[in-house]
Protein backbone atom coordinates (compact mmCIF):
# COMPACT_ATOMS: atom_id res chain seq x y z
CA UNK A 1 0.00 0.00 0.00
CA UNK A 2 2.70 2.56 0.45
CA UNK A 3 4.16 1.92 -2.41
CA UNK A 4 1.51 4.06 -4.91
CA UNK A 5 3.73 6.82 -6.49
CA UNK A 6 7.26 5.38 -6.12
CA UNK A 7 6.38 2.69 -8.96
CA UNK A 8 8.55 4.03 -11.10
CA UNK A 9 11.21 1.82 -8.67
CA UNK A 10 10.03 -1.28 -9.80
CA UNK A 11 12.44 -1.38 -12.61
CA UNK A 12 16.45 -1.93 -12.28
CA UNK A 13 16.86 1.79 -13.18
CA UNK A 14 20.32 2.09 -11.87
CA UNK A 15 22.06 2.55 -15.38
CA UNK A 16 19.77 5.08 -16.13
CA UNK A 17 21.75 8.71 -16.46
CA UNK A 18 21.23 10.86 -12.91
CA UNK A 19 19.87 14.42 -13.45
CA UNK A 20 23.08 17.31 -14.31
CA UNK A 21 23.83 18.33 -10.63
CA UNK A 22 21.30 15.44 -8.78
CA UNK A 23 24.20 13.63 -7.36
CA UNK A 24 26.03 16.80 -5.52
CA UNK A 25 22.96 18.49 -4.60
CA UNK A 26 21.91 15.04 -3.13
CA UNK A 27 25.24 14.51 -1.53
CA UNK A 28 25.22 17.94 -0.04
CA UNK A 29 21.79 17.55 1.27
CA UNK A 30 23.18 14.04 3.08
CA UNK A 31 26.47 15.39 4.22
CA UNK A 32 24.08 18.25 5.93
CA UNK A 33 22.66 15.71 8.02
CA UNK A 34 19.76 16.08 6.76
CA UNK A 35 17.01 13.24 6.50
CA UNK A 36 15.81 11.90 2.67
CA UNK A 37 11.98 11.34 2.17
CA UNK A 38 10.25 9.00 -0.18
CA UNK A 39 9.64 11.11 -2.81
CA UNK A 40 12.86 13.39 -2.71
CA UNK A 41 15.01 12.93 -5.71
CA UNK A 42 17.41 9.73 -4.59
CA UNK A 43 20.31 8.71 -7.03
CA UNK A 44 18.73 4.61 -8.16
CA UNK A 45 21.90 2.93 -6.04
CA UNK A 46 20.97 4.63 -3.27
CA UNK A 47 17.05 3.19 -3.29
CA UNK A 48 18.36 -0.12 -3.96
CA UNK A 49 20.95 0.20 -1.20
CA UNK A 50 18.39 0.77 0.97
CA UNK A 51 15.80 -1.77 -0.50
CA UNK A 52 18.46 -4.65 0.09
CA UNK A 53 19.51 -3.45 3.01
CA UNK A 54 16.27 -3.02 4.44
CA UNK A 55 14.64 -5.77 2.93
CA UNK A 56 17.39 -8.18 4.10
CA UNK A 57 16.78 -6.62 7.73
CA UNK A 58 13.07 -7.65 7.43
CA UNK A 59 13.85 -10.75 6.35
CA UNK A 60 15.99 -11.31 9.03
CA UNK A 61 13.60 -10.56 11.50
CA UNK A 62 10.62 -13.03 10.73
CA UNK A 63 13.00 -16.08 10.28
CA UNK A 64 15.04 -15.12 13.42
CA UNK A 65 10.95 -16.00 14.87
CA UNK A 66 11.71 -19.31 14.42
CA UNK A 67 14.75 -20.57 16.18
CA UNK A 68 13.30 -18.70 19.81
CA UNK A 69 9.96 -20.08 18.43
CA UNK A 70 10.72 -23.44 18.77
CA UNK A 71 11.18 -22.68 22.72
CA UNK A 72 7.86 -21.65 23.68
CA UNK A 73 6.00 -24.41 24.65
CA UNK A 74 9.19 -25.49 26.48
CA UNK A 75 10.13 -22.52 28.44
CA UNK A 76 10.89 -23.23 32.04
CA UNK A 77 8.30 -21.16 33.96
CA UNK A 78 5.49 -19.62 33.05
CA UNK A 79 7.24 -15.54 33.42
CA UNK A 80 9.91 -17.02 30.81
CA UNK A 81 7.67 -18.12 28.33
CA UNK A 82 5.26 -15.05 29.04
CA UNK A 83 8.90 -13.08 27.79
CA UNK A 84 10.01 -15.34 25.29
CA UNK A 85 6.48 -15.02 23.75
CA UNK A 86 6.35 -11.53 23.84
CA UNK A 87 9.90 -11.29 22.36
CA UNK A 88 9.05 -13.12 19.44
CA UNK A 89 5.77 -10.96 18.31
CA UNK A 90 8.29 -7.74 18.89
CA UNK A 91 10.30 -9.80 16.47
CA UNK A 92 7.15 -10.23 13.80
CA UNK A 93 6.22 -6.12 14.56
CA UNK A 94 10.24 -5.39 13.89
CA UNK A 95 9.51 -7.39 10.44
CA UNK A 96 5.98 -5.49 9.72
CA UNK A 97 7.70 -2.09 10.46
CA UNK A 98 10.34 -2.93 8.34
CA UNK A 99 8.90 -4.19 5.15
CA UNK A 100 6.78 -0.52 5.15
CA UNK A 101 10.16 0.90 5.19
CA UNK A 102 10.79 -0.85 1.64
CA UNK A 103 7.90 -0.11 0.53
CA UNK A 104 8.33 3.48 0.34
CA UNK A 105 10.91 2.41 -2.07
CA UNK A 106 8.78 1.38 -4.58
CA UNK A 107 8.71 -2.20 -3.91
CA UNK A 108 5.87 -4.29 -2.45
CA UNK A 109 6.02 -6.40 0.41
CA UNK A 110 4.21 -9.57 -1.60
CA UNK A 111 7.64 -9.37 -3.80
CA UNK A 112 9.95 -9.24 -1.20
CA UNK A 113 7.95 -12.42 0.74
CA UNK A 114 8.22 -14.05 -2.58
CA UNK A 115 11.75 -13.63 -3.00
CA UNK A 116 12.17 -14.94 0.40
CA UNK A 117 10.25 -18.04 0.01
CA UNK A 118 11.82 -18.56 -3.55
CA UNK A 119 15.11 -18.51 -1.25
CA UNK A 120 16.42 -15.90 -3.66
CA UNK A 121 16.53 -13.46 -0.69
CA UNK A 122 18.94 -13.36 2.05
CA UNK A 123 18.47 -13.19 5.57
CA UNK A 124 20.92 -12.77 8.60
CA UNK A 125 23.19 -15.81 8.53
CA UNK A 126 22.59 -16.47 12.46
CA UNK A 127 19.64 -18.15 12.32
CA UNK A 128 20.80 -20.44 10.53
CA UNK A 129 21.91 -22.33 14.07
CA UNK A 130 20.18 -24.32 16.04
CA UNK A 131 19.08 -24.02 19.44
CA UNK A 132 19.42 -27.28 20.69
CA UNK A 133 19.01 -25.90 24.61
CA UNK A 134 17.49 -23.53 27.18
CA UNK A 135 20.51 -21.94 27.14
CA UNK A 136 20.54 -21.33 23.78
CA UNK A 137 17.45 -19.01 24.33
CA UNK A 138 19.47 -16.78 26.83
CA UNK A 139 22.56 -16.59 24.59
CA UNK A 140 20.68 -15.61 21.80
CA UNK A 141 19.25 -12.53 23.79
CA UNK A 142 22.44 -11.50 25.34
CA UNK A 143 24.89 -12.32 22.26
CA UNK A 144 22.58 -12.02 19.20
CA UNK A 145 20.56 -9.11 20.44
CA UNK A 146 23.08 -8.00 21.79
CA UNK A 147 25.19 -7.95 18.09
CA UNK A 148 21.88 -6.31 16.63
CA UNK A 149 21.81 -3.52 18.61
CA UNK A 150 25.42 -2.88 17.74
CA UNK A 151 24.80 -2.70 14.68
CA UNK A 152 21.33 -0.85 14.80
CA UNK A 153 21.78 2.04 17.41
CA UNK A 154 23.83 3.69 14.04
CA UNK A 155 20.74 2.85 11.67
CA UNK A 156 19.07 5.04 13.99
CA UNK A 157 20.69 8.14 12.32
CA UNK A 158 20.79 6.35 8.56
CA UNK A 159 19.99 9.10 5.95
CA UNK A 160 16.60 7.30 5.02
CA UNK A 161 13.66 8.81 7.63
CA UNK A 162 11.50 5.93 7.13
CA UNK A 163 14.58 3.40 8.15
CA UNK A 164 15.57 5.90 10.80
CA UNK A 165 11.90 5.89 12.23
CA UNK A 166 11.63 2.74 12.16
CA UNK A 167 14.87 1.65 13.83
CA UNK A 168 14.04 4.10 17.00
CA UNK A 169 11.62 1.74 18.27
CA UNK A 170 13.28 -1.65 17.27
CA UNK A 171 16.16 -1.00 19.35
CA UNK A 172 14.70 0.30 22.49
CA UNK A 173 12.71 -3.32 22.15
CA UNK A 174 15.91 -4.70 20.86
CA UNK A 175 17.80 -3.28 23.86
CA UNK A 176 15.32 -5.01 26.65
CA UNK A 177 15.47 -8.28 24.71
CA UNK A 178 19.35 -8.09 25.40
CA UNK A 179 18.45 -7.81 29.22
CA UNK A 180 16.15 -10.98 29.22
CA UNK A 181 18.82 -12.90 27.50
CA UNK A 182 21.46 -11.69 29.82
CA UNK A 183 19.47 -12.21 32.50
CA UNK A 184 18.95 -15.92 31.67
CA UNK A 185 22.49 -16.91 31.19
CA UNK A 186 23.01 -15.53 34.69
CA UNK A 187 20.82 -17.59 35.93
CA UNK A 188 22.34 -20.39 34.64
CA UNK A 189 25.83 -19.79 35.51
CA UNK A 190 24.42 -18.62 38.88
CA UNK A 191 22.75 -22.24 38.92
CA UNK A 192 23.87 -25.88 39.19
CA UNK A 193 26.67 -27.38 37.74
CA UNK A 194 24.83 -28.51 35.04
CA UNK A 195 23.66 -25.43 34.37
CA UNK A 196 26.46 -23.50 34.01
CA UNK A 197 27.78 -25.91 31.88
CA UNK A 198 24.38 -25.64 29.42
CA UNK A 199 25.71 -21.40 30.05
CA UNK A 200 29.11 -22.25 28.72
CA UNK A 201 28.07 -24.71 26.06
CA UNK A 202 25.59 -21.84 24.70
CA UNK A 203 28.12 -19.41 24.95
CA UNK A 204 30.71 -21.40 22.66
CA UNK A 205 28.16 -22.52 19.70
CA UNK A 206 26.95 -18.72 19.82
CA UNK A 207 30.17 -16.60 20.29
CA UNK A 208 31.44 -16.89 16.69
CA UNK A 209 28.82 -16.91 14.99
CA UNK A 210 27.55 -13.79 16.53
CA UNK A 211 31.02 -12.18 15.46
CA UNK A 212 29.69 -13.18 11.63
CA UNK A 213 26.73 -11.19 12.03
CA UNK A 214 28.53 -8.18 11.29
CA UNK A 215 29.43 -8.93 8.03
CA UNK A 216 32.74 -9.65 5.91
CA UNK A 217 36.26 -7.79 7.20
CA UNK A 218 36.01 -4.26 6.29
CA UNK A 219 39.03 -5.74 3.35
CA UNK A 220 35.71 -7.75 1.98
CA UNK A 221 32.60 -5.67 1.98
CA UNK A 222 31.41 -4.44 -1.18
CA UNK A 223 28.81 -2.15 -0.35
CA UNK A 224 30.76 -0.64 3.04
CA UNK A 225 32.37 2.53 0.88
CA UNK A 226 29.22 3.83 -0.66
CA UNK A 227 26.59 3.33 2.30
CA UNK A 228 28.96 4.98 4.75
CA UNK A 229 29.68 7.98 1.87
CA UNK A 230 25.37 8.09 2.01
CA UNK A 231 25.55 8.02 5.54
CA UNK A 232 23.11 4.94 5.32
CA UNK A 233 26.13 3.03 7.77
CA UNK A 234 27.92 4.95 10.23
CA UNK A 235 30.50 2.49 11.34
CA UNK A 236 32.00 0.15 9.26
CA UNK A 237 31.68 -3.45 9.86
CA UNK A 238 34.71 -4.22 11.83
CA UNK A 239 34.32 -1.20 13.51
CA UNK A 240 31.31 -2.32 15.03
CA UNK A 241 32.73 -6.03 15.68
CA UNK A 242 35.17 -4.48 17.72
CA UNK A 243 32.94 -2.47 19.27
CA UNK A 244 30.76 -5.78 20.63
CA UNK A 245 33.76 -7.81 21.20
CA UNK A 246 35.14 -4.80 24.08
CA UNK A 247 31.42 -4.63 25.80
CA UNK A 248 30.52 -8.20 25.25
CA UNK A 249 33.72 -9.93 26.94
CA UNK A 250 33.67 -8.36 30.41
CA UNK A 251 29.97 -9.05 30.99
CA UNK A 252 31.26 -12.94 29.81
CA UNK A 253 34.03 -12.95 32.17
CA UNK A 254 31.59 -11.25 34.67
CA UNK A 255 29.06 -14.39 33.90
CA UNK A 256 32.50 -16.61 35.11
CA UNK A 257 31.75 -18.44 31.35
CA UNK A 258 34.89 -18.81 29.14
CA UNK A 259 34.68 -17.54 25.39
CA UNK A 260 35.65 -20.03 22.94
CA UNK A 261 38.95 -17.78 21.43
CA UNK A 262 42.58 -19.10 22.87
CA UNK A 263 43.67 -15.75 21.17
CA UNK A 264 41.32 -13.44 22.97
CA UNK A 265 43.22 -11.09 24.89
CA UNK A 266 43.01 -7.05 26.31
CA UNK A 267 45.34 -5.06 24.85
CA UNK A 268 45.98 -2.33 27.09
CA UNK A 269 47.91 0.21 24.58
CA UNK A 270 45.00 0.36 22.34
CA UNK A 271 41.88 -0.43 24.80
CA UNK A 272 40.78 -2.80 22.86
CA UNK A 273 40.08 -6.89 23.42
CA UNK A 274 41.60 -8.24 20.55
CA UNK A 275 40.01 -11.51 19.20
CA UNK A 276 41.56 -14.75 17.24
CA UNK A 277 40.60 -15.34 12.67
CA UNK A 278 37.63 -15.47 11.98
CA UNK A 279 36.39 -18.77 9.95
CA UNK A 280 35.69 -16.56 6.75
CA UNK A 281 34.71 -20.45 5.32
CA UNK A 282 32.09 -21.08 7.20
CA UNK A 283 30.40 -17.54 6.99
CA UNK A 284 30.22 -17.93 3.03
CA UNK A 285 28.90 -21.82 3.47
CA UNK A 286 26.06 -20.22 5.54
CA UNK A 287 25.29 -17.58 2.99
CA UNK A 288 25.67 -20.46 0.15
CA UNK A 289 22.84 -22.14 1.75
CA UNK A 290 24.38 -25.16 3.82
CA UNK A 291 24.44 -23.35 6.78
CA UNK A 292 23.36 -26.36 9.92
CA UNK A 293 19.52 -25.13 9.53
CA UNK A 294 19.11 -23.38 6.16
CA UNK A 295 16.50 -25.32 4.30
CA UNK A 296 14.71 -26.09 7.45
CA UNK A 297 14.11 -22.32 8.19
CA UNK A 298 12.64 -22.09 4.54
CA UNK A 299 10.50 -24.73 5.29
CA UNK A 300 9.12 -23.64 7.88
CA UNK A 301 8.48 -20.17 6.45
CA UNK A 302 7.12 -21.67 3.62
CA UNK A 303 4.53 -23.66 5.74
CA UNK A 304 3.80 -20.66 8.02
CA UNK A 305 2.79 -18.57 4.53
CA UNK A 306 0.78 -21.56 2.98
CA UNK A 307 -0.87 -21.91 6.66
CA UNK A 308 -1.64 -17.89 6.73
CA UNK A 309 -3.44 -18.02 4.00
CA UNK A 310 -6.95 -18.10 5.25
CA UNK A 311 -5.75 -15.12 7.08
CA UNK A 312 -4.51 -12.96 4.47
CA UNK A 313 -7.95 -13.67 2.23
CA UNK A 314 -10.11 -12.83 5.28
CA UNK A 315 -8.50 -9.72 6.00
CA UNK A 316 -8.84 -8.70 2.37
CA UNK A 317 -12.97 -9.92 1.80
CA UNK A 318 -13.10 -7.94 5.35
CA UNK A 319 -11.14 -4.73 3.77
CA UNK A 320 -13.67 -4.88 0.85
CA UNK A 321 -16.96 -5.19 2.48
CA UNK A 322 -16.00 -2.25 4.48
CA UNK A 323 -14.67 -0.07 1.44
CA UNK A 324 -18.15 -1.20 -0.03
CA UNK A 325 -20.10 -0.40 2.89
CA UNK A 326 -18.26 2.91 3.02
CA UNK A 327 -19.11 3.35 -0.83
CA UNK A 328 -22.76 2.64 -0.44
N1 LIG B 1 24.25 -12.62 7.02
O1 LIG B 1 29.22 -5.55 1.56
P1 LIG B 1 28.68 -6.11 2.83
C1 LIG B 1 18.17 -9.19 13.48
C2 LIG B 1 25.94 -10.08 2.93
S1 LIG B 1 19.84 -9.07 13.30
C3 LIG B 1 23.83 -12.71 5.75
O2 LIG B 1 29.47 -5.84 4.07
P2 LIG B 1 26.53 -4.42 3.80
C4 LIG B 1 17.63 -9.83 14.68
C5 LIG B 1 25.48 -8.70 2.50
O3 LIG B 1 24.08 -8.61 2.56
C6 LIG B 1 20.31 -9.14 11.62
N2 LIG B 1 24.36 -11.94 4.76
O4 LIG B 1 27.16 -5.63 2.98
C7 LIG B 1 18.35 -9.99 15.82
C8 LIG B 1 26.05 -8.65 1.09
O5 LIG B 1 25.28 -9.48 0.23
P3 LIG B 1 24.44 -8.91 -1.07
C9 LIG B 1 19.69 -8.22 10.67
C10 LIG B 1 25.31 -11.06 5.11
O6 LIG B 1 25.09 -4.36 3.48
C11 LIG B 1 17.82 -10.63 16.91
C12 LIG B 1 27.38 -9.36 1.27
O7 LIG B 1 27.25 -10.19 2.38
N3 LIG B 1 20.27 -6.88 10.73
O8 LIG B 1 17.46 -8.79 12.62
O9 LIG B 1 27.34 -3.17 3.59
C13 LIG B 1 16.56 -11.12 16.89
C14 LIG B 1 28.55 -8.41 1.46
O10 LIG B 1 28.47 -7.70 2.69
C15 LIG B 1 25.75 -10.91 6.42
C16 LIG B 1 20.40 -6.14 9.62
O11 LIG B 1 20.09 -6.57 8.55
C17 LIG B 1 25.20 -11.74 7.41
N4 LIG B 1 25.58 -11.70 8.69
O12 LIG B 1 26.73 -4.84 5.34
C18 LIG B 1 15.80 -10.95 15.74
C19 LIG B 1 20.91 -4.73 9.83
N5 LIG B 1 26.71 -9.95 6.43
O13 LIG B 1 23.31 -8.08 -0.51
C20 LIG B 1 16.33 -10.30 14.63
C21 LIG B 1 20.99 -3.93 8.57
C22 LIG B 1 26.85 -9.52 5.18
O14 LIG B 1 25.39 -8.09 -1.87
N6 LIG B 1 22.05 -4.41 7.69
N7 LIG B 1 26.03 -10.19 4.38
O15 LIG B 1 23.94 -10.14 -1.77
C23 LIG B 1 23.36 -4.06 7.82
O16 LIG B 1 23.76 -3.38 8.75
C24 LIG B 1 24.29 -4.49 6.71
O17 LIG B 1 23.51 -4.87 5.60
C25 LIG B 1 25.26 -5.64 7.10
C26 LIG B 1 26.09 -6.00 5.84
C27 LIG B 1 26.21 -5.17 8.19
C28 LIG B 1 24.50 -6.88 7.55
Amino acid sequence: MYTQGLLHAKEDDRAAPEPAGALARFQARIDAEEKIEPNDWMPAAYRHTLIRMISQHAHSEIVGMLPEGNWITRAPSLRRKAALIAKVQDEGGHGLYLYAAAETLGVSREELVEQLLAGKAKYSSIFNYPTLTWADIGAIGWLVDGAAIMNQIPLCRCSYGPYARAMIRICKEESFHQRQGFEIMLTLARGTDEQKAMAQDALERWWWPSLMMFGPSDAQSQHSDASLRWKIKRFSNDELRQKFVDATVPQGHFLGLTFPDPDLRYDAASGHWLFGAIDWAEFRNVLAGNGPCNRQRLEQRRKAHEDGEWVRAAALAYAEKRRARAAA
